[in-house]
């Protein structure tokens, strides 16, 4: 029996297959691969692909493709992609009708055969559906969060590099709430290097910046027909990784609150440290009043999302 990690990937599409690659690479542990027994073959081939370009890359990760949740028993890890992505003219929270059956029985099978992982959500609407899973699945609020915070701050880390003419390693910004278009990029936090990025890019173009982190998701799905996988896959990674090395990392994600900036029973994105126990800290930042506000419009979308949820039945 291996000791290495293992890491269970729900949802062998676009993200699922980035996320092997990315897991395989950087020797995260072994992976299982799993999509519906429509689809097993598909992971199984997608599983085999990423497995011989180990004889190349130089990796030792184990991959298996499966549909039988058996095979993702005593993960480490979990990460959730599970559901359909958006197509152009559609939003996130259009998708909750097909993705909260999905994530439901996804919970059922992370309830039953990954009772100790450490869980990241991605499907979309993300905040309504790591909502559903923690209820669900009963998990502490420590073991189940949602990916957004990293890659909406990606973006904005992108668009204030490209507009500055900096690097992007020099770029440090931090994107909270709900993961919609409403989202609180965070210009108080946001800085190059340890300068205010207010000082090196005028008002009106950090507007636009934070106009197109917004609407960065919805700008990919109009360009592709599908929305974006490779930067979202990257997102979760360093979230499995801050947990699965104990780094202590300080991310942006989607937790449960519980009072904390004042909400309670409700998934939303603030800044949280992930290590070793998952989500370790919940750091409640100083935010402007003018963020205060942008984060109560967030809260209300999301709120909005996690009722229609809650009030839908299982069938
Ligand atoms: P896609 O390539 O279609 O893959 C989704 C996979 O889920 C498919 O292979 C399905 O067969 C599979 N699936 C469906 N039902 C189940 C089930 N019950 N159990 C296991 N697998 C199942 O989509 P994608 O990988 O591009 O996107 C996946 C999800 O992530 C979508 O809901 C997107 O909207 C969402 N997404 C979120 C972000 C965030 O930042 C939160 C970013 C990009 C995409």
């Amino acid at each position: 029996m291996s000791t290495r990690k293992k890491i269970a990937l729900i949802g062998a599409g676009n993200i699922g297959g980035e996320l092997a690659a990315l897991c395989a690479r950087k020797e995260l542990g072994d992976i299982v691969l799993f999509d519906i027994p429509a689809k097993a073959d598909f992971a199984k081939g997608k599983a085999l692909d990423l497995e011989q370009n180990s004889s190349v890359i130089g990796y030792d990760a184990k991959i298996t493709g499966t549909s039988d949740w058996k095979d993702c028993a005593g993960a480490d890890v979990v990460i959730i992609t599970a559901g359909i992505p958006r197509k152009p003219g559609q939003s996130r929270d259009d998708l909750v009708a097909t993705n909260l059956p999905i994530i439901r029985s996804v919970a059922a099978g992370v309830k039953e055969h990954c009772p100790d992982a450490f869980v990241i959500v991605i499907s979309n609407p993300l905040d309504a559906m790591v909502y559903e899973l923690k209820r669900a699945t009963g998990l502490p609020r420590e073991r189940v969060v949602g990916m957004a915070g990293v890659l909406d701050s990606a973006r904005f880390q992108l668009f204030l590099a490209r507009e500055a003419n900096v690097s992007i390693k020099d770029v440090r910004a931090m994107v909270l709430g709900g993961h919609g278009d409403d989202m609180v990029p965070v210009l108080s936090a946001t800085t190059i290097n340890g300068v205010a990025a207010t000082e090196l890019i005028a008002r009106e173009k950090l507007d636009a910046i934070i106009a197109r982190t917004r609407t960065g998701g919805g700008e990919i799905v109009k360009l592709m027909g599908t929305s974006a996988y490779y930067a979202p896959a990257s997102a979760a990674v360093a979230m499995a990784e801050a947990f699965l090395l104990d780094q202590k990392r300080l991310l942006p994600s989607a937790v449960y609150l519980d009072g904390e900036y004042g909400y309670k029973d409700l998934f939303m994105g603030v800044p949280v440290i992930i290590g070793g126990r998952g989500v370790e800290k919940i750091l409640e930042i100083k935010l402007t009043d003018d963020e205060k506000a942008m984060l109560a419009k967030s809260a209300k979308s999301v709120q909005g999302i996690t009722d229609v949820v809650k009030a839908t039945p299982a069938t």
